[in-house]
């Protein structure tokens, strides 16, 4: 068992020899992105100044242009990861296609690719409710030397080193595994370290909590209906409370402490939901099972779905482990 309080840094340093294959490299990379959380932390803490800053679109006094706040974490991830040259290639959901970073280039012999979700939950920015950074780690699948190609971003989620996100809200939290259990760290804003707080984080095995856009119910599969029927029947521990904050991450984090299934399932207006395979349910499924808990399409495991294309969407029900197989039992009886 970790113990509190110390920094993620010295933990990172502590950690590193549980690292298949290690050289550093990965050490290097999840401090990147630990710097990155920072900045962007930094930034979104000033959103609600915006009258006073300028908005989007805005000039600001020093002539630069306001940017939107996830163009900006989109910037500012992709910027500290190419600076620190850790990485051969990045996708993110505000780019259309994958970036390759010195892909030709003898030197930088980089493994890994990190596909991330800059600023999720974006259009919560305003009301001043909580949004959160997603990443995911690959080792890549083609030689080191060549530039890399979409075939290493196309990889099943099981193959991930390491993923996590980072929380900016009451608190900013950065959640990782490398899959060995996965650890929380908090940061302290004074002096801008995080410290772990949260060791061995665990799904409860099963919860009272349910997360779904239940304004979509008349578009939801019958089973998912039958599934929502059944958190709100009188019976046992039933029924269960309904919390949607419309922030994957924030979602997530809460069920993981408290236990809960987080939803959003295909409909018949969106055919396979919304939510992305690769920068949004891979890395989230990485740490539900690595906290002992479960993510699922309905019918197969988020980890074992070979993608196809880099934003492609998938359904997605994850949480606590009985909740997720009960939500499973419904969309397979239909
Ligand atoms: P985004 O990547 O455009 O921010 O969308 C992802 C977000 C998730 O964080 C959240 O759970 C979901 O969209 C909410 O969608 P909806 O408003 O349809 O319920
Ligand atoms: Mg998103």
């Amino acid at each position: 068992m970790q113990k509190k309080n110390k920094t993620l840094g010295e933990f990172i340093i502590e950690n590193q020899s549980e690292f298949q294959y290690s050289t550093g490299e990965l050490s290097k990379l999840i401090n990147a992105l630990r710097l990155a959380a920072k900045v962007v932390n930094h930034e979104v803490n000033k959103a609600g100044l915006v009258d006073i800053l300028g908005q989007a679109g805005d000039t600001n006094i020093q002539g630069e242009d306001q940017q939107k706040l996830d163009v900006l974490a989109n910037e500012k991830f992709i910027q500290t990861l190419k600076n620190r040259e850790i990485v051969c290639g990045i996708a993110s959901e505000e780019e259309d296609d994958f970036i390759s970073i010195n892909s030709q280039d003898e030197l930088h012999q980089n493994k890994y690719v990190v596909l991330i979700d800059p600023l999720d939950g974006s259009s919560n920015i305003d009301v001043n409710v909580s949004v959160g950074t997603i990443f995911s780690i690959y080792r890549r699948i083609t030689p080191v030397g060549t530039p890399v190609t979409l075939e290493d971003f196309l990889q099943p989620g099981r193959n991930q080193v390491a993923a996590g996100y980072i929380i900016y809200g009451t608190s900013t939290m950065l959640v990782y595994t490398t899959g060995h259990g996965v650890n929380g760290f908090t940061l302290n804003p004074a002096i801008g370290t995080f410290y772990l707080s949260h060791p061995n984080m665990q799904f409860p095995e099963t919860g009272k909590i349910y997360s779904v856009n239940e304004g979509n119910y008349i578009h939801f599969p019958q089973g998912v209906k039958d599934y929502i029927k059944y958190c709100q029947q009188e019976e046992g521990d039933r029924p269960y409370t309904s919390r949607y904050i419309g922030s994957l991450v924030s979602d997530f984090h809460r069920n993981m402490i408290k236990g809960g299934i987080y939803m959003y399932p295909k409909s018949s207006t969106a055919s396979n939901g919304k939510l992305r395979l690769l920068y949004e349910c891979n890395p989230m499924a990485f740490l539900a099972e690595q906290a002992g808990g479960k993510a699922s399409d309905g019918y197969q495991r988020i980890l074992d779905i070979q993608p196809t294309e880099l934003h492609e969407r998938v359904p997605f029900f994850c949480g606590s482990r009985k909740m997720v197989e009960k939500a499973e039992e419904f969309m397979q009886a239909r």
